[in-house]
């Protein structure tokens, strides 16, 4: 049994002072560097949206929090966040990069969102990571990072759909609750699923 860890969207802009700062992001950060030294592999995910994005309010003249339907799939509208390339797109500098093997980069097509590690909203181009954790026998996966209500959450989904074994780990989590209530509906959500949920 190998095992990776998979670190989530840690990037600037999902911390507080950044574009879509969660709650407490940066309390997870130390939480995140201890438990690497636990895995044989550590892979993470940056969210990496041209500066024209469909998931950007502003492209569509509406406010944040606002959802639509858009090429037939529901999204949810965001300030402008994790541009290619700009500061907030970039790891927290807190955060240690020396054990991450390899980077998967989600959202870099304009005209559709990707909460998941794995896959496009529609589901329909891969990031690569599955096949890599593949290649590595990795057959468990522990997934931390933000925030547990969107990547985390559907992460966690399509790694349990692909065969993975999978664990989350709260303390390494947070949440952006849009919704009062969605960090816990989310976490019941992956639990039903199949997910190890773990403090
Ligand atoms: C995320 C909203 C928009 C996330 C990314 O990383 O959870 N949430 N883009
Ligand atoms: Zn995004």
């Amino acid at each position: 049994m190998k095992k990776a860890l998979l670190i989530v969207d840690v990037q600037n802009d999902f911390l507080p002072g950044g574009a879509l700062p969660v709650k407490d992001g940066d309390q997870i950060i130390p939480v995140i560097n201890a438990l690497q030294e636990q895995f044989d592999l550590v892979v993470a995910t940056k969210d990496w949206h041209p500066l024209h994005h469909e998931s950007f309010a502003v492209e569509h003249g509406q406010e944040p929090g606002e959802i639509i339907e858009y090429r037939g799939l529901k999204q949810e509208l965001w300030p402008v966040h994790c541009v290619q390339e700009s500061p907030g797109a970039e790891f927290s500098s807190q955060l240690e990069t020396a054990k991450i093997a390899k980077v998967f980069l989600k959202g870099t097509d304009p005209e559709i969102d990707s909460y998941s590690s794995f896959f496009d909203n529609a589901h329909r181009r891969s990031t690569g990571l599955a096949d890599y954790l593949r290649k590595h026998h990795i057959d468990e996966l522990c997934i931390v990072g933000l925030a547990t209500d969107y990547c985390v959450k559907f992460s966690v989904f399509d790694a349990i759909e692909l065969g993975f074994s999978v664990t989350v780990a709260l303390s390494g989590c947070r949440g952006i609750d849009l919704r009062p209530g969605d960090v816990d509906k989310a976490i019941e959500e992956m639990r039903s699923a199949g997910a190890k949920v773990i403090p």
